[in-house]
Protein backbone atom coordinates (compact mmCIF):
# COMPACT_ATOMS: atom_id res chain seq x y z
CA UNK A 1 0.00 0.00 0.00
CA UNK A 2 2.77 2.25 1.19
CA UNK A 3 4.61 1.67 -2.64
CA UNK A 4 1.41 2.38 -4.39
CA UNK A 5 1.31 5.56 -2.44
CA UNK A 6 4.60 6.72 -3.19
CA UNK A 7 3.95 5.95 -6.29
CA UNK A 8 0.98 7.93 -6.82
CA UNK A 9 2.99 11.26 -5.29
CA UNK A 10 5.96 10.17 -7.70
CA UNK A 11 3.64 10.45 -10.78
CA UNK A 12 1.69 13.33 -9.18
CA UNK A 13 4.98 15.17 -8.71
CA UNK A 14 6.02 13.89 -12.42
CA UNK A 15 2.88 15.37 -13.97
CA UNK A 16 3.23 18.45 -12.42
CA UNK A 17 6.96 19.38 -13.34
CA UNK A 18 5.75 18.35 -17.08
CA UNK A 19 2.69 20.51 -16.77
CA UNK A 20 4.78 23.88 -15.08
CA UNK A 21 7.37 23.08 -18.17
CA UNK A 22 5.10 22.91 -20.80
CA UNK A 23 3.01 26.24 -19.54
CA UNK A 24 6.72 27.97 -18.93
CA UNK A 25 7.31 27.45 -22.82
CA UNK A 26 3.71 28.12 -23.70
CA UNK A 27 4.23 31.29 -22.05
CA UNK A 28 7.37 32.16 -23.84
CA UNK A 29 5.11 32.06 -27.35
CA UNK A 30 4.29 34.57 -29.15
CA UNK A 31 0.75 35.50 -29.86
CA UNK A 32 1.95 35.92 -33.80
CA UNK A 33 5.15 35.26 -35.41
CA UNK A 34 5.97 37.81 -38.71
CA UNK A 35 7.27 36.09 -41.37
CA UNK A 36 8.67 38.32 -44.08
CA UNK A 37 8.44 37.70 -47.92
CA UNK A 38 9.53 40.58 -50.60
CA UNK A 39 6.99 39.99 -53.35
CA UNK A 40 3.98 42.14 -52.59
CA UNK A 41 1.39 40.15 -55.03
CA UNK A 42 0.15 36.43 -55.92
CA UNK A 43 2.96 34.73 -56.61
CA UNK A 44 3.96 30.97 -55.74
CA UNK A 45 6.47 32.70 -53.13
CA UNK A 46 3.09 34.21 -51.22
CA UNK A 47 1.71 30.73 -51.88
CA UNK A 48 4.66 28.86 -50.39
CA UNK A 49 4.55 31.13 -47.04
CA UNK A 50 0.53 30.62 -47.00
CA UNK A 51 0.65 26.87 -47.09
CA UNK A 52 3.43 26.71 -44.69
CA UNK A 53 1.73 29.46 -42.16
CA UNK A 54 -1.95 27.28 -42.43
CA UNK A 55 -0.03 23.99 -41.98
CA UNK A 56 2.04 25.22 -38.87
CA UNK A 57 -1.39 26.46 -37.02
CA UNK A 58 -3.14 23.54 -37.99
CA UNK A 59 -1.04 20.80 -37.05
CA UNK A 60 0.29 22.56 -33.27
CA UNK A 61 -3.09 23.38 -33.13
CA UNK A 62 -2.85 27.40 -33.04
CA UNK A 63 -0.04 27.27 -30.60
CA UNK A 64 2.16 29.03 -33.27
CA UNK A 65 -0.05 31.87 -35.43
CA UNK A 66 2.07 32.40 -38.21
CA UNK A 67 1.17 36.21 -40.26
CA UNK A 68 2.57 37.25 -43.66
CA UNK A 69 4.16 40.48 -44.19
CA UNK A 70 4.23 41.21 -47.97
CA UNK A 71 6.78 43.37 -49.67
CA UNK A 72 9.36 43.29 -47.31
CA UNK A 73 7.44 45.82 -45.13
CA UNK A 74 9.26 44.99 -42.11
CA UNK A 75 12.07 46.46 -43.37
CA UNK A 76 10.63 48.88 -45.14
CA UNK A 77 11.21 47.51 -48.48
CA UNK A 78 14.40 47.42 -48.24
CA UNK A 79 15.06 43.58 -49.05
CA UNK A 80 18.93 43.19 -48.72
CA UNK A 81 18.24 44.05 -45.20
CA UNK A 82 15.98 41.13 -44.83
CA UNK A 83 19.02 38.38 -43.74
CA UNK A 84 20.25 40.84 -40.92
CA UNK A 85 16.78 41.49 -39.75
CA UNK A 86 15.94 37.96 -39.43
CA UNK A 87 18.97 37.55 -37.48
CA UNK A 88 18.75 40.15 -35.36
CA UNK A 89 14.92 38.89 -34.84
CA UNK A 90 12.94 42.18 -36.25
CA UNK A 91 12.04 39.86 -38.42
CA UNK A 92 10.72 36.09 -37.04
CA UNK A 93 10.89 34.15 -39.93
CA UNK A 94 10.96 34.05 -43.77
CA UNK A 95 10.35 32.47 -47.16
CA UNK A 96 13.33 34.39 -48.65
CA UNK A 97 15.55 34.49 -51.86
CA UNK A 98 19.14 33.63 -52.04
CA UNK A 99 19.76 36.98 -54.02
CA UNK A 100 18.10 39.36 -51.01
CA UNK A 101 20.61 37.62 -48.83
CA UNK A 102 23.72 37.09 -51.19
CA UNK A 103 24.56 40.51 -49.63
CA UNK A 104 24.97 39.04 -46.18
CA UNK A 105 26.33 35.43 -46.90
CA UNK A 106 28.43 35.60 -50.42
CA UNK A 107 28.49 31.96 -50.75
CA UNK A 108 24.38 32.32 -51.67
CA UNK A 109 25.56 33.83 -54.78
CA UNK A 110 25.97 30.62 -56.39
CA UNK A 111 22.80 30.22 -57.95
CA UNK A 112 23.03 33.86 -59.86
CA UNK A 113 26.17 32.69 -61.79
CA UNK A 114 25.39 33.55 -64.77
CA UNK A 115 24.21 30.74 -67.25
CA UNK A 116 25.48 27.97 -64.21
CA UNK A 117 22.06 26.22 -64.38
CA UNK A 118 20.71 24.99 -67.41
CA UNK A 119 17.32 22.98 -66.31
CA UNK A 120 15.55 22.23 -62.91
CA UNK A 121 17.41 18.88 -62.43
CA UNK A 122 20.56 21.38 -62.26
CA UNK A 123 18.84 23.03 -59.48
CA UNK A 124 17.35 20.56 -57.67
CA UNK A 125 20.84 18.92 -58.10
CA UNK A 126 22.73 21.62 -56.37
CA UNK A 127 20.52 22.12 -53.86
CA UNK A 128 19.58 18.44 -52.78
CA UNK A 129 23.51 17.97 -52.72
CA UNK A 130 26.38 18.62 -51.07
CA UNK A 131 26.30 22.40 -52.14
CA UNK A 132 23.10 23.09 -50.43
CA UNK A 133 24.24 21.16 -46.93
CA UNK A 134 27.20 23.82 -47.31
CA UNK A 135 25.16 27.08 -47.89
CA UNK A 136 22.72 25.42 -44.96
CA UNK A 137 24.89 25.45 -42.68
CA UNK A 138 26.92 29.11 -43.47
CA UNK A 139 22.77 30.26 -42.57
CA UNK A 140 22.71 28.40 -39.65
CA UNK A 141 26.17 29.71 -38.40
CA UNK A 142 24.88 33.57 -39.11
CA UNK A 143 22.16 32.57 -36.39
CA UNK A 144 19.39 31.83 -39.10
CA UNK A 145 17.70 28.12 -38.52
CA UNK A 146 16.99 26.95 -42.64
CA UNK A 147 14.75 24.55 -42.91
CA UNK A 148 13.92 24.02 -46.41
CA UNK A 149 14.55 25.24 -50.25
CA UNK A 150 11.91 26.29 -52.38
CA UNK A 151 11.63 28.35 -55.73
CA UNK A 152 11.27 31.54 -57.09
CA UNK A 153 11.99 30.32 -60.93
CA UNK A 154 14.13 31.20 -63.86
CA UNK A 155 14.91 34.57 -64.17
CA UNK A 156 13.74 36.20 -67.66
CA UNK A 157 14.49 39.61 -68.92
CA UNK A 158 11.43 42.05 -70.09
CA UNK A 159 11.99 45.57 -71.45
CA UNK A 160 10.26 48.44 -73.32
CA UNK A 161 12.28 49.00 -75.86
CA UNK A 162 13.31 46.47 -78.43
CA UNK A 163 13.30 42.54 -78.13
CA UNK A 164 16.56 41.46 -76.57
CA UNK A 165 18.02 38.65 -78.93
CA UNK A 166 22.30 39.30 -78.34
CA UNK A 167 23.94 40.94 -75.71
CA UNK A 168 24.28 44.47 -78.64
CA UNK A 169 20.37 44.71 -77.43
CA UNK A 170 20.70 45.78 -74.44
CA UNK A 171 23.37 48.56 -75.15
CA UNK A 172 22.35 51.69 -72.72
CA UNK A 173 19.12 49.67 -71.46
CA UNK A 174 18.33 51.06 -67.86
CA UNK A 175 17.47 47.93 -66.04
CA UNK A 176 16.27 47.52 -62.80
CA UNK A 177 18.43 45.29 -60.75
CA UNK A 178 18.52 44.25 -56.84
CA UNK A 179 20.79 45.69 -54.91
CA UNK A 180 23.36 42.78 -55.41
CA UNK A 181 27.20 43.21 -57.01
CA UNK A 182 27.08 39.76 -59.06
CA UNK A 183 23.61 41.55 -60.62
CA UNK A 184 25.89 45.28 -61.49
CA UNK A 185 28.78 42.87 -62.80
CA UNK A 186 26.76 40.84 -64.96
CA UNK A 187 24.50 43.31 -66.89
CA UNK A 188 27.27 45.90 -67.33
CA UNK A 189 29.50 43.33 -68.71
CA UNK A 190 26.19 42.79 -70.95
CA UNK A 191 26.43 46.70 -71.77
CA UNK A 192 23.18 47.13 -70.10
CA UNK A 193 23.06 50.51 -67.71
CA UNK A 194 22.01 48.48 -64.14
CA UNK A 195 20.34 50.39 -61.50
CA UNK A 196 19.79 48.98 -58.09
CA UNK A 197 16.62 48.99 -55.94
CA UNK A 198 13.56 47.21 -54.26
CA UNK A 199 11.22 45.57 -55.87
CA UNK A 200 8.79 48.22 -54.07
CA UNK A 201 10.69 50.98 -55.81
CA UNK A 202 11.39 49.37 -59.13
CA UNK A 203 7.44 48.67 -59.80
CA UNK A 204 6.33 52.76 -60.02
CA UNK A 205 9.91 52.80 -62.02
CA UNK A 206 8.98 50.56 -64.67
CA UNK A 207 5.54 51.70 -65.08
CA UNK A 208 6.86 55.90 -65.04
CA UNK A 209 9.68 55.45 -67.37
CA UNK A 210 12.49 56.18 -64.90
CA UNK A 211 14.03 52.22 -65.66
CA UNK A 212 13.34 50.37 -68.77
CA UNK A 213 13.72 47.09 -68.30
CA UNK A 214 13.80 44.08 -65.34
CA UNK A 215 14.51 40.44 -64.77
CA UNK A 216 12.43 38.20 -62.58
CA UNK A 217 10.85 34.66 -63.00
CA UNK A 218 7.45 34.55 -65.02
CA UNK A 219 5.33 34.19 -62.12
CA UNK A 220 6.45 37.36 -61.14
CA UNK A 221 6.48 38.95 -64.16
CA UNK A 222 2.18 37.83 -64.65
CA UNK A 223 1.65 38.46 -60.68
CA UNK A 224 2.59 42.04 -60.89
CA UNK A 225 0.94 42.33 -64.21
CA UNK A 226 3.91 44.07 -66.01
CA UNK A 227 2.58 44.13 -69.44
CA UNK A 228 0.53 46.89 -67.84
CA UNK A 229 3.84 49.45 -67.44
CA UNK A 230 4.86 48.83 -70.90
CA UNK A 231 7.36 45.85 -70.45
CA UNK A 232 5.74 44.56 -73.85
CA UNK A 233 9.52 42.78 -75.13
CA UNK A 234 10.19 39.26 -72.62
CA UNK A 235 13.46 37.19 -73.61
CA UNK A 236 13.41 33.68 -72.01
CA UNK A 237 17.46 33.12 -71.31
CA UNK A 238 16.92 31.35 -68.34
CA UNK A 239 20.21 32.93 -67.26
CA UNK A 240 19.75 32.00 -63.41
CA UNK A 241 17.00 30.58 -61.19
CA UNK A 242 16.94 31.70 -57.69
CA UNK A 243 15.94 28.97 -54.73
CA UNK A 244 13.84 29.93 -51.89
CA UNK A 245 14.47 29.63 -48.09
CA UNK A 246 12.20 29.13 -45.55
CA UNK A 247 13.93 29.92 -42.51
CA UNK A 248 13.24 30.81 -38.18
CA UNK A 249 15.32 33.62 -36.21
CA UNK A 250 17.48 31.19 -33.73
CA UNK A 251 15.55 32.58 -30.42
CA UNK A 252 12.75 32.23 -31.65
CA UNK A 253 13.55 28.41 -32.95
CA UNK A 254 14.61 27.99 -29.31
CA UNK A 255 11.71 29.07 -27.48
CA UNK A 256 9.46 26.54 -29.02
CA UNK A 257 9.42 22.83 -27.74
CA UNK A 258 11.11 19.93 -29.41
CA UNK A 259 7.72 18.82 -30.71
CA UNK A 260 6.73 22.19 -32.02
CA UNK A 261 10.17 22.52 -34.07
CA UNK A 262 9.64 19.25 -35.43
CA UNK A 263 6.11 20.00 -36.43
CA UNK A 264 7.65 23.58 -38.11
CA UNK A 265 10.26 21.74 -40.01
CA UNK A 266 8.07 19.07 -41.36
CA UNK A 267 5.87 21.38 -42.15
CA UNK A 268 8.40 23.81 -44.16
CA UNK A 269 9.31 20.59 -46.00
CA UNK A 270 5.66 20.32 -46.81
CA UNK A 271 5.27 23.82 -48.14
CA UNK A 272 8.09 23.81 -49.59
CA UNK A 273 7.62 21.09 -52.12
CA UNK A 274 4.15 22.28 -52.91
CA UNK A 275 6.10 25.55 -53.64
CA UNK A 276 8.01 24.57 -55.95
CA UNK A 277 5.69 22.55 -58.04
CA UNK A 278 3.77 25.73 -57.97
CA UNK A 279 6.64 27.63 -59.24
CA UNK A 280 7.41 25.50 -62.17
CA UNK A 281 3.75 24.89 -63.12
CA UNK A 282 3.27 26.77 -66.63
CA UNK A 283 6.56 27.62 -67.81
CA UNK A 284 7.61 24.07 -69.79
CA UNK A 285 7.21 22.76 -72.82
CA UNK A 286 4.61 20.17 -71.76
CA UNK A 287 2.39 23.17 -70.20
CA UNK A 288 2.80 26.59 -71.45
CA UNK A 289 -0.08 28.42 -69.61
CA UNK A 290 1.58 31.08 -68.27
CA UNK A 291 3.36 31.92 -71.11
CA UNK A 292 0.41 31.74 -73.20
CA UNK A 293 -1.09 33.97 -70.42
CA UNK A 294 1.16 36.58 -70.78
CA UNK A 295 1.17 36.55 -74.68
CA UNK A 296 -2.22 36.90 -74.20
CA UNK A 297 -1.36 40.89 -73.28
CA UNK A 298 0.58 41.36 -76.63
CA UNK A 299 3.63 40.72 -75.00
CA UNK A 300 6.42 39.82 -77.48
CA UNK A 301 8.28 36.44 -76.32
CA UNK A 302 11.43 35.98 -77.44
CA UNK A 303 13.36 32.40 -77.64
CA UNK A 304 17.41 32.34 -78.23
CA UNK A 305 19.14 30.28 -80.56
CA UNK A 306 22.29 28.30 -79.60
CA UNK A 307 24.47 30.65 -81.56
CA UNK A 308 22.26 33.97 -79.51
CA UNK A 309 22.66 32.30 -76.00
CA UNK A 310 26.24 31.01 -76.41
CA UNK A 311 26.42 34.93 -76.94
CA UNK A 312 25.55 36.01 -73.69
CA UNK A 313 27.04 32.92 -72.09
CA UNK A 314 30.80 34.53 -73.24
CA UNK A 315 30.00 38.08 -73.01
CA UNK A 316 29.52 37.00 -69.05
CA UNK A 317 32.32 34.58 -68.92
CA UNK A 318 34.51 37.05 -67.09
CA UNK A 319 31.95 37.60 -64.26
CA UNK A 320 31.81 34.38 -64.00
CA UNK A 321 35.09 33.66 -63.40
CA UNK A 322 35.68 36.75 -61.39
CA UNK A 323 32.52 35.41 -59.01
CA UNK A 324 34.06 32.12 -58.69
CA UNK A 325 37.24 33.50 -56.92
CA UNK A 326 35.04 35.62 -54.78
CA UNK A 327 32.61 32.93 -53.89
CA UNK A 328 34.84 30.08 -53.40
CA UNK A 329 36.33 27.88 -56.25
CA UNK A 330 35.59 24.55 -54.37
CA UNK A 331 31.91 24.89 -53.72
CA UNK A 332 31.70 26.67 -57.63
CA UNK A 333 33.51 23.11 -58.70
CA UNK A 334 31.36 21.02 -56.34
CA UNK A 335 28.31 22.80 -57.97
CA UNK A 336 29.76 22.34 -61.28
CA UNK A 337 30.29 18.54 -60.88
CA UNK A 338 26.56 17.83 -59.29
CA UNK A 339 25.30 19.63 -62.46
CA UNK A 340 27.42 17.04 -64.71
CA UNK A 341 26.16 13.92 -62.65
CA UNK A 342 22.21 15.09 -61.79
O1 LIG B 1 13.28 41.86 -56.27
C1 LIG B 1 13.17 40.91 -57.04
O2 LIG B 1 13.51 40.96 -58.23
C2 LIG B 1 12.62 39.61 -56.51
C3 LIG B 1 11.18 39.83 -56.11
O3 LIG B 1 12.67 38.61 -57.48
C4 LIG B 1 13.46 39.22 -55.35
O4 LIG B 1 13.14 39.48 -54.22
C5 LIG B 1 14.76 38.56 -55.62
Amino acid sequence: KFSALVKAFSLFFAAMACLSVTSAQANNYKSEYKLSIVVNATSPWEQGAQIWSDLVRERTEGRINIKIYRGASLVQGEQTREFTAIRQGVIDMAVGSTINWSPQIRQLNIFSMPFLLPDDAALDALVQGEVGKQLFALIDKAGVVPLAWGENGFRQISNARQAIQLPEDMKGLKLRVVGAPLYMDILTALGASPVPMSWAEAQPALANGTVEGQENPLSIYLGSRLYDAGQKYLTLWNYMNDPLVFVVNKNIWNSWTEQDREIVRQAALDAATQEIAIARKGVAPEDDSVLKEIASHGVEIIRLTPEQHNAFVKATRPVFDKWKERIGPELVEQALQDIENR
